[in-house]
């Protein structure tokens, strides 16, 4: 944890459960020891522990790697003394995710606590650093991954405490979701300062008319009851376009560059800056410089416009996984297991390889990316679905009022982290939801209403893969996604029924809705390496015929209604053990270490040749 957002390692303390048990002096005390009666539970090894990474692969340990309860981080770290002394700086300190609940301590001060494990939480530790002795500072962070009926995405604790069965007793989390339930601390730990008086918020939305682009802005100012706010748009020049006073108000650009997804126009991607101050009534300035890319989106019945032209998602679903090679500071190169800890050098190959096969797009399945993704999709041009991570929600008991109320804040924290990035073009509130279910009519209208309150600009939409004549929550959303496995999942090996099971898929969807249709996952698990011909399931050959068939429908169908294909999946990736993964999910069209499976060339052909023609 550090203030620049390096590397760095804590301590790390596993532990079980809490027992804090009194006991007065006048008490036994008997040596603690188990029996049919009485439990004990010990505190964990510590440990060293990267972050940004997830534990569970750090070790050799089983038990780390499966461990389900709460761990303990520590760190000391020194806070420049300039800070503290000047009383008009504020100081804080902001976790970019944690999983799945976290309680935060500095210099054992209780600061705030967080629930949920993709979005950023952080508190001003600025009157606890200046009473206490600051330097070094102690940040501690209790993380734990327990997932029940209302967390997002939900699941159960199930206890093995059938003695005759499992002499030594055990409990699984069982989870509804596809990913391996990587814990820890997953994003950087950073302290930061800011004025007294700051810059709280600033939500931009952009539309353009003719060659005049216009940014409307709203930004709110802490500490300060009067503040003097002043906005300044700049080109990539560093000229000045436009300027404006007060905190809210509409910048006018004439001769716009618009922004735009790579492969759509020769100048994509365009990002303006915006310099706004805030300058209190003592005088302080606070400045923060925010790049906007000026875009439209819009949903017709048959097509997704960006800047008015019809789009077409040719990409991928993704997830943060991977085991790969990272530079590293001192050694050249380690081999690191981060499962989904913030990766750099993973950052940039991923988007090399979406360049490299002319994806245009990805959705983050299932759950918010780090920002530091979507910043790059912003400036590379490519088109983002974000997604919340309400993935698994199949019991019935998950459609409550207590996990809906949860559902909301979710969206809550995911609009105001991720509203003024070009690059995101829709949200989805949820996959695979048991969206046939009676209560999921009112949870999903309720869901999107309030996405669409928080967020007027873009559509809403959630991944279904229930049937249509039975989805409760189609009717509230914008486009269509749906999911399917044809020769897959059902008539396994007979992938000459893709063709008819396809386009009956696509008719009834848009018979019932005439919305515009995604497909937001489709393919085969491959074994990297494994071959047949004629093709069989778990082949190379066999994900390609796959695909083929999908692509042959999509072919016909993009002419008509259908406005996207995101293949399932980029990469392989970490799942739970199950007998249905041989050391996770093989669906990639790159291994986990990022090498092309047949299937990636073909992709690479079919999306450059829809580039082509597309434009
Ligand atoms: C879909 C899920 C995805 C899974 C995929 C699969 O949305 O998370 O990984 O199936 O089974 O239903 O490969």
């Amino acid at each position: 944890m550090g203030s620049t957002g390096a590397e760095r390692t804590a301590k790390c303390v596993f532990l079980v459960a809490f027992c804090s048990v009194c006991q007065a002096l006048q008490g036994g005390m008997l040596f603690p020891t188990e029996s049919p009666s009485r439990e004990v539970k010990d505190t964990g090894p510590v440990i060293d522990m990267p972050v940004p990474s997830s534990y569970n692969d750090i070790t050799q340990d089983v038990k780390i790697r499966d461990f389900i309860g709460w761990v303990w981080y520590e760190k000391d770290v020194w806070v420049p003394a300039r800070w503290i002394q000047d009383r008009g700086t504020r100081i804080v300190l902001r976790v970019g995710s944690a999983h799945y609940y976290s309680v935060l301590w500095v210099n054992g001060v209780k600061m705030t606590e967080h629930v949920g494990g993709h979005l950023p939480f952080e508190a001003d530790i600025s009157s606890v650093l200046r009473q206490s002795n600051a330097n070094p500072c102690r940040i501690t962070i209790a993380v734990n991954n327990t997932l029940t009926l209302e967390t997002l995405p939900p699941g159960t604790i199930q206890y093995m405490n059938d003695r005759t069965r499992y002499p030594a007793g055990y409990f699984v989390q069982n989870i509804n979701f596809d990913f391996f339930n990587y814990a820890g601390i997953h994003r950087s730990v950073l302290l930061y300062t800011t004025p007294n008086a700051h810059i709280d918020d600033v939500t931009v939305e952009t539309t353009f008319s003719d060659n005049i682009g216009l940014v409307s802005y709203n930004v709110s100012v802490l500490g300060s009851s009067k503040p003097a706010v002043k906005v300044t748009l700049s080109a990539q020049d560093g000229r000045c376009v436009a300027s404006a006073d007060g905190t809210r108000g509409v910048l006018k650009i004439t001769d716009v560059n618009l922004w735009w997804p790579y492969l759509m126009h020769e100048n994509p991607a365009y990002l303006y800056s915006m310099e706004v101050q805030a300058t209190a009534e003592d005088g302080q300035t606070d400045f923060y410089t925010l790049p906007v890319g000026i875009r439209t989106v819009r949903v017709t019945n048959t097509q997704f416009l960006i800047n008015n032209k019809p789009f077409y998602f040719h990409g991928v679903n993704k997830h943060e996984d991977a085991d790969c090679l990272s530079p590293h500071r001192k050694t050249r190169f380690v081999f690191q297991i981060r499962g989904k800890g913030f990766d750099w050098p993973l950052l940039v190959k991923d988007f090399n390889l979406m360049k490299w096969m002319g994806a245009n797009s990805f959705r983050t399945s299932h759950y918010p990316y780090a920002e530091e993704i979507l910043q790059m999709a912003d400036r590379h041009g490519i088109v983002i679905i974000d997604e919340c991570p309400g993935v698994g929600i199949k019991d019935i008991r998950s459609f409550g009022n207590v996990s809906l109320a949860h559902h909301l804040t979710v969206m809550e924290e995911l609009v105001r982290r991720d509203k003024n990035h070009p690059s995101v073009v829709m949200w989805s509130v949820a996959n695979e939801p048991a969206s046939e279910m009676q209560p999921a009519g009112f949870y999903f209208k309720e869901l999107v209403s309030h996405t669409k309150s928080l967020d007027s600009t873009r559509p809403v939409t959630y991944i279904t893969d229930s049937n249509y004549a039975r989805d409760q929550g189609a009717p509230y959303v914008d486009v269509i996604c749906v999911n399917s496995y044809f020769s897959w999942y059902h008539d396994p090996g007979h992938t000459e029924i893709i063709s008819i099971q396809l386009n009956t898929q696509f008719d009834n969807w848009y018979g019932k809705y005439q919305k515009p249709i995604i497909q937001s996952e489709y393919g085969a698990d491959a074994v990297p390496g494994l071959h047949s011909d004629p093709p069989m399931m778990f082949t190379e050959e066999y994900q390609k015929t796959v695909l083929q068939n999908y692509h042959n429908v999509f072919d016909q169908k993009r002419k008509e209604f259908v406005i996207g294909e995101l293949i399932w999946n980029f990469a392989d990736f970490m799942t739970a053990q199950t007998i249905t993964r041989v050391v996770g999910n093989k669906k990639g069209i790159f291994t986990r270490q990022r090498q092309p499976k047949a299937g990636a060339f073909l992709l690479r052909e079919r999306y450059w040749r829809i580039a082509n023609e597309t434009g």
